[in-house]
């Protein structure tokens, strides 16, 4: 997961440290800041030392398909932490790695995160939730990894198979309720979206159950029909969350559809899926930047029980 970014940012913070280090045997260094150094055992970082090498961390970022606004402002973030501060000789190193940390929490959770079975516990029942996103993202699949995730919570959930558009759609949703246990709601094929996922809805009003889990095909952003489809469901259910599900392999990609259903839709929140193949780890250092909306869950791998609540602290460990 994440090799080649981890391994760029471990390449950074070595050169910084390397530069450091050599720093004092630079012919152009000023006599009295060589004798400083000697005497405090610190250094003081500068631009000139940092310039060439974070610009390098700058393409070292987009070739690990970080978005180019996200990837300014990780680096100008960095930047600004570096530059100037005064560290211990032996503790450069260090220093950069928890400046790099801090900058990319900040990155990967910007604002307020949100807890899902505590925003489910304090709402109105029933609480609407609808997966959407491109073709072959995860969504179906997440979807039941969620209510796992929420039945583990004791929270009761149905399901609503608003995929009416694909073929097997239906019975791949059904075979994945059989798995987990739960029942779904389903219309025919090319029947309205909206209207199954109204009927579940009404089905959980009449049975006291506290989440409805709404499936919906998977459509490309630039499908005008497919879009308007959406936003008829939306209109029509108001869920309480729309969770857009993409796809980490698709890097860059996954922050582009992002931005466009956010746009044409809105989302609440972001699923990334597939990051346990995701050698880059740039859409999810990326998606949450751009849009400013929350990851609430990664998906780590195929089976129900892979599915990871989303942890800053957690995911930047595990690129550096
Ligand atoms: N490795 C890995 N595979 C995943 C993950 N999430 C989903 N998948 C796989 O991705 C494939 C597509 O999953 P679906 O749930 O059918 O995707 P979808 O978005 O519902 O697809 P459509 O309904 O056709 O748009 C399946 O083979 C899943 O097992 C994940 O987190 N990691
Ligand atoms: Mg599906």
């Amino acid at each position: 997961m994440f090799n080649i970014l981890k391994e760029k940012i471990k390449s950074f913070i070595g050169r910084v440290g390397e530069a450091e280090e050599s720093k004092e045997l630079k012919p152009e260094l000023s006599a009295a800041t060589k004798i400083r150094s000697a005497v405090t055992g610190k250094v003081k970082l500068t631009q000139a030392d940092l310039e060439s090498l974070l610009y390098e961390l700058h393409l070292d970022l987009l070739q690990s398909d970080v978005a180019m606004q996200t990837a300014d402002d990780i680096v100008a973030e960095i930047k600004k932490s570096l530059v100037g501060s005064e560290v211990e000789k032996d503790k450069v190193q260090e220093f950069v790695k928890g400046m790099i940390h801090k900058a990319l929490e900040d990155t990967v959770a910007p604002g307020e995160g949100l807890d899902i079975v505590e925003r489910i516990r304090n709402s109105q029942k029933p609480f609407k939730i609808v997966f959407l996103g491109v073709n072959g993202t995860g969504k179906t699949t997440t979807m039941a990894k969620v209510a796992r995730y929420l039945m583990d919570n004791n929270i009761t959930v149905v399901l609503a198979a608003g995929d009416t558009f694909r073929a097997g759609a239906i019975e791949q949703l059904q075979k994945h309720a059989g798995n987990v246990g739960l029942k779904v709601i389903t219309h025919q094929k090319s029947a309205d979206s909206a209207a199954v996922i109204y009927d579940a809805v009404e089905h959980a009003k009449a049975k006291n159950i506290d989440v409805v889990l709404a499936d919906t095909a998977g459509r490309m952003q630039t499908n005008v029909n497919l879009m308007d489809e959406l936003k008829k469901i939306v209109r029509v259910n108001k869920p309480d969350l729309r969770v857009f599900v993409g796809d980490a392999l698709t890097g860059n990609d996954a922050v582009e559809q992002a931005r466009k259903f956010n746009q044409e839709v809105g989302i609440d929140a972001v699923i990334l899926t597939k990051i346990d193949a995701d050698a880059k780890g740039g859409s999810a250092l990326s998606i949450a930047h751009e849009i400013k909306k929350p990851i609430i869950f990664v998906g780590v791998g195929q089976g129900y029980a892979d599915l990871k609540p989303f942890d800053k602290k957690w995911f930047v460990d595990s690129i550096i």
